[in-house]
C-alpha cells in the first residue's frame, strides 16, 4: 500500500467514533445489566438482537472490515447485507455492561445467507448466542409484517414459567389469564401471547416455530423456558415481557385464590377505551 493509502486509513480511523459510546452499545448494557438484576437471566440466560442502521454502525466501524466469519447452520437470505448487534453464547447478563466487547457482538449477515460476518465484538473468540435461529428467523417475521421492527429480546422470567406449570398450554386461555389479572394487560398486549409447547431449545426447529408464531404475535412463551418479545426498540420489547411478567406474577400470587378477575364485559371495555383490538376468540 502507497503512503496515501496509509494515510486515508488513518484519516479514517480518526474521525470514527468510539464504539463503546454508541447508543446502540450502551443501550444493549444497560438493557441486560436491568433484566439480571430484574432476575429474568440468571448465569447466561436470555439473549437479546436488535437491527442496527448500516450507517449508523458505519459511524464507529470499518464495514470493510470483516474480523472473522462464523457460520449460522441455517439460512437467513432474507437478512442478507442486515447488521446486528447480538448477545453472545455462553455470556452472563450481569457481565454485560462491564466488558461489552466480549459479550457482545455485531454481525453482518454475508452475501451466502448462512454466515455472519464479525465486525465487533466476542473478543474472545466466542461467538453469537446459540439461539440465533430463534432470532433471526423472528426478526424475517416481524419485519414482513413491521418494517420498523428491530429487537429481539429473550428471557427466563420466574412468574411467567411458573404460570406454565399451572396453565394449560393454549395460547387463547394463557392470554385470558393473564387478561383478567391486571387491567394493562390487554391495553399492552392486545394481541396475546403465543405459546410453544416445551421444546429442545437452540434448534433450527424451535427457530422455525417460534418465527411461525411471530407471524402472528409479538409475544411468543416457550413452555418451561421463557419468553419472546418483539419490537420496534428496546423498550417496546422490554414493556411487552415486563408486563407479562408483572401479571403472570399476580396470578401466581393470587393463585387458587382469585375472587375479583376482571370481567370480559371489562376488557372489552378496556379495548374500547383504549382503541386497541383484542386478540379474537379470547372474550366471551
Ligand atoms: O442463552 O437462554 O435459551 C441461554 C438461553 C438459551
Ligand atoms: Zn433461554
Amino acid at each position: 500500500m502507497g503512503i496515501m493509502d496509509d494515510l486515508k486509513k488513518t484519516a479514517g480511523k480518526l474521525v470514527r467514533k468510539n464504539i463503546l459510546e454508541a447508543p446502540f452499545v450502551q443501550e444493549m448494557c444497560r438493557t441486560t445489566a436491568n433484566m439480571y438484576r430484574l432476575g429474568w437471566d440468571e448465569r447466561n440466560g436470555g439473549n437479546i438482537s436488535c437491527l442496527l442502521d448500516e450507517k449508523e454502525v458505519a459511524e464507529y466501524l470499518d464495514l470493510n472490515e470483516v474480523i472473522r466469519t462464523i457460520p449460522t447452520g441455517f439460512d437467513a437470505s432474507a437478512l442478507i447485507g442486515r447488521i446486528f448487534i447480538v448477545t453472545g453464547t455462553g455470556k452472563y447478563f450481569k457481565n454485560v455492561e462491564y466488558d461489552p466487547e466480549t459479550n457482545l457482538g455485531i454481525i453482518r449477515i454475508a452475501k451466502d445467507g448462512t454466515t455472519a460476518e464479525l465486525l465487533w465484538g466476542y473478543k474472545d473468540g466466542g461467538r453469537f448466542t446459540s439461539e440465533l435461529p430463534a432470532h433471526l428467523m423472528s426478526h424475517i417475521s416481524r419485519l414482513a409484517i413491521d418494517p420498523a421492527h428491530r429487537v429481539v429480546m429473550h428471557s427466563h422470567p420466574t412468574y411467567t414459567i411458573a404460570m406454565n406449570t399451572v396453565c394449560p398450554i393454549d395460547e387463547k386461555e394463557f392470554t385470558h389469564r393473564l387478561w383478567q389479572s391486571n387491567t394493562e394487560s390487554i391495553v399492552v398486549f392486545p394481541d396475546g401471547v403465543g405459546i410453544l409447547p416445551c421444546m429442545v431449545c437452540g434448534t433450527n426447529e424451535i427457530g422455525e416455530a417460534t418465527a411461525e408464531k411471530m407471524k402472528k404475535f409479538r409475544l411468543v412463551v416457550w413452555t418451561n423456558h421463557g419468553i419472546y418479545g418483539t419490537g420496534r426498540d428496546m423498550d417496546e420489547a422490554f414493556g411487552l415481557i415486563e408486563t407479562v411478567e408483572k401479571t403472570a406474577q399476580i396470578y401466581m400470587l393470587s393463585l387458587g385464590h382469585a375472587v375479583n378477575v376482571i370481567p370480559d364485559e371489562i376488557l372489552k371495555g378496556l379495548a374500547k377505551r383504549f382503541d386497541v383490538t383484542p386478540l379474537e376468540g379470547v372474550l366471551k
